[in-house]
């Protein structure tokens, strides 16, 4: 996935403010550059699903991003038309519905809004009425028990990479499993899985991806960590498109668990790597994170000793 250019960025954030067709010298006007940048930013970004009309003598216009879910518009957008997909206007969570899918191959239960939105350790997601992507994947990998525990990681990386490639921001993860734009929280995983312990494999893992898309009212308690997209890239993304390109990378899950290239990835953006942070689990103590292995373990150096940490909550020091 290619990261926007700031051109290709002006261009849309323009689109999308514009009521009507917009032509390309005022474009170019308007956002000082060329306009030739203007029409190559335009090809670019209908490369990228955009949907850009052109006119002679009038101009660009985009067909506006679709804020409301619909099954039939993520089916077409999906490369494996096999994958069951669910729609919801209300649910409890959606990881707790997805197990009525577990016969199935590999479903997707989305929801416009969760009453009972869960992080881990039971805590609450925030799910309010159509601002955010709720959704659960169910997937059954053919993977060894060791390799399954990286569906976390793999999911981070598929998160940022979708979040990167339709607004263009940095976003970066924090270990283990949330996204962060501008030092703020816009997503977050939680993967739930069951293992058959005598044959070393997975039978499935339920992955609940919850992401802030649009101007949200946040509660108090987390109004000063969380933020969504709309807000940092001023962009509101088509969240059937943003649900595909989430669903479709999933494909190389198999390759991935095993090949684990997206740890380099997971490495390059993350946001802890190199700050002190302090480690909440087994054990409290504060120390540098220095490296996140293959399997998506972090060390952290403390008094000079490496310490492994599997699992648990890391937060910054500033
Ligand atoms: C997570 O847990 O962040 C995992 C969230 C997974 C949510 C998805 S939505 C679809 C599926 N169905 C579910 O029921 N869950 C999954 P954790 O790392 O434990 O973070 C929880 C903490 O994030 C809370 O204690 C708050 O501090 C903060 N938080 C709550 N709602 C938030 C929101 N909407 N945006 C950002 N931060 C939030």
């Amino acid at each position: 996935m290619n990261k926007k250019t700031d051109t290709e960025i002006k261009v849309l954030t323009a689109l999308k403010n514009a009521k009507d067709y917009i032509s390309g010298a005022s474009l170019a006007k308007e956002l000082n550059v060329t306009r030739t940048a203007v029409w190559k930013a335009v090809k670019k970004l209908k490369t990228e699903g955009y949907d850009i009309y052109s006119k002679t003598n009038l101009g660009y216009k985009l067909i506006k991003a679709d804020t409301n879910l619909s099954s039939t518009k993520i089916k077409n957008l999906l490369e494996n038309k096999n994958i069951n997909v669910v729609v919801l206007d209300e649910v409890d969570s959606t990881n707790d519905y997805a197990k009525k899918f577990l016969n199935e191959d590999f479903s997707v239960i989305i929801a416009k809004h969760q009453t009972k939105g869960r992080g881990r350790l039971n805590r609450t997601f925030y799910s309010p009425n159509n601002v955010g992507l709720y959704m659960s994947l169910v997937v059954k990998p053919k993977a060894e028990i060791i390799d399954s525990v990286n569906i976390t990681t793999f999911c981070g990386v598929v998160v940022q990479r979708a979040i990167e490639k339709l607004t263009g921001l940095d976003a970066k993860i924090k270990w283990v499993n949330d996204i962060f734009v501008n030092g703020k929280k816009v997503s977050g995983i939680l993967t739930e899985a069951s293992c058959d312990f005598e044959l070393n494999k997975l039978n499935y893992a339920i992955v609940g991806i919850g992401v802030n898309l649009y101007d949200i009212k946040f509660p108090f308690e987390i109004n000063d960590i969380a933020t969504n997209l709309q807000k940092e890239s001023g962009i509101k993304v088509d969240i059937n498109e943003f649900t595909a390109s989430i669903v479709n990378a999933f494909s190389e899950l198999d390759y991935q668990l095993k090949n684990k290239e997206y740890m380099n990835i997971y490495r390059e953006k993350s946001l802890v790597l190199g700050k002190t942070v302090k480690i909440v689990g087994a054990e409290t103590f504060e120390g540098k994170a220095v490296e996140i292995t293959d399997l998506g373990a972090l060390k952290v150096l403390v008094n000079g000793e490496i310490k492994t940490v599997n699992a648990g909550d890391c937060s910054l020091k500033l």
